[in-house]
């Protein structure tokens, strides 16, 4: 007589076979979670072996010693970072051209607390991250003294158009002070990123070193209310996956603290996709539609939507208007990373200006 004639008996092999394999699952994955737990052992896509005592893991100095963090040592306001543009230290060379001179210095020893309790160690141009928004006019020379004043070495890496020996990849910039002295024409016209370009560059990248570079047409566009997006993530704890997305580095950041405009006010963005590991970013704003110029280059818009998708350094200038005041959300529509932090929102408000100039009463 078969064992299978029987119900009972069939039960019976059934729950033996599934604790012999969840035995098994429990001696196979509890082994290597419990040598994780004693080891802390992570390995970096660059393949950068790192150790760490806990949950916060980033050591600053070694990858064999974990200093404990106690407090922050950057200041970052991502409300001031929105508008801060940086046009260097301006005279006329004797041809008659404008000279902007920038000092840039990085550092990789800083600590963020880049969301409440969360320590980070970042590097950093100029002590924040993104570094400072460069800005000049098509056809200003732009000469920065780059000092690295940090443990490994770095360099600066523009794009768009200049001689080879400028584009910070194969003049690597010692540690400990080493200097260089980038010069260049500002162009093409647009918005571009700057970034270190020393290996394994994910590192140097996820860890905070860039920033943006606008570049404007000689006429001048239109007047607005003009503001910098860099679209980054955060890999705290070294998986080679962010952990945090952001819009200026700040996970929520201008969701919990919105970003007032004015209503039938021009608002121009000036957005570059930063995002280590994943392949894609986006850009979703709530209740209108933006005219989309890639990489600003162009002074006709190529688009009018209200989502574009970015590649790593993938860039353009947005620009809208809202007519109806109150709020509107701005988000990645990956859902994953607005989850994790990259959501803000626009507060509109009443143009007062607006109303006084054209006679209508506030309130009506
Ligand atoms: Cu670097």
């Amino acid at each position: 007589m078969s064992i299978m004639a029987k119900p009972h008996s069939k039960i019976m092999i059934t729950s033996l076979f599934v604790i012999f394999a969840m035995s098994a699952l429990y001696f196979t994955f509890s082994g290597d979670i419990s040598a994780q737990l004693e080891d802390n052992v992570f390995v970096t896509h660059s393949g950068s072996v790192i150790k760490t005592s806990g949950e916060i893991i980033d050591p600053v100095y070694t990858t064999t010693t974990v200093p404990e963090y106690t407090e922050a040592t950057v200041e970052f306001d991502p409300m001031e970072y929105l508008r801060e543009f940086n046009y260097g230290e301006v005279s006329t060379l004797p041809d008659g051209t404008t000279l902007r001179e920038f000092t840039i210095i990085a550092e990789d020893d800083k600590v963020m607390e880049v969301s409440p309790g969360i320590f980070f160690n970042v590097w950093t141009f100029n002590g924040t991250v993104p570094g400072p928004t460069i800005r000049a006019t098509e056809g200003d020379i732009v000469r920065i003294n780059f000092i690295n004043n940090g443990s490994k070495e770095h360099t600066m890496h523009f794009h768009g158009i200049h001689p080879a020996e400028m584009d910070g990849v194969f003049e690597i910039v010692g540690s400990g002070g080493g200097q260089f002295t980038y010069e260049f024409e500002a162009g093409p016209v647009g918005v571009h990123p700057y970034h270190c370009h020393v290996m394994p560059l994910e590192e140097h990248i996820v860890r905070g070193l860039y920033g943006v570079f606008i570049v404007d047409p000689k006429e001048s566009r239109p007047a607005a209310d003009e503001m910098v997006m860099v679209l980054n993530g955060l890999d705290t704890d070294f998986d080679g996956e962010n952990n945090f997305y952001a819009a200026n580095t700040i996970p929520f950041y201008y969701q919990h603290h919105p970003i007032e405009i004015n209503a039938n006010e021009l608002v121009r963005i000036y957005v570059v996709n930063m995002v280590e590991f994943d392949p894609i970013n986006n850009l979703h704003l709530h209740g209108n539609l933006y005219k989309y110029y890639p990489t600003g280059t162009d002074l006709v818009p190529s688009f009018y939507t209200d989502m574009i998708t970015l590649s790593q350094t993938e860039r353009g200038i947005m620009e809208f208007e809202y007519e109806f005041p109150g709020k509107y959300l701005f988000h990645a529509h990956k859902v994953e990373f607005s989850e994790k932090g990259w959501v803000g929102i626009f507060l509109v408000k009443d143009n007062l200006d607006q109303k006084l100039q054209t006679g209508i009463e506030y309130g009506s």
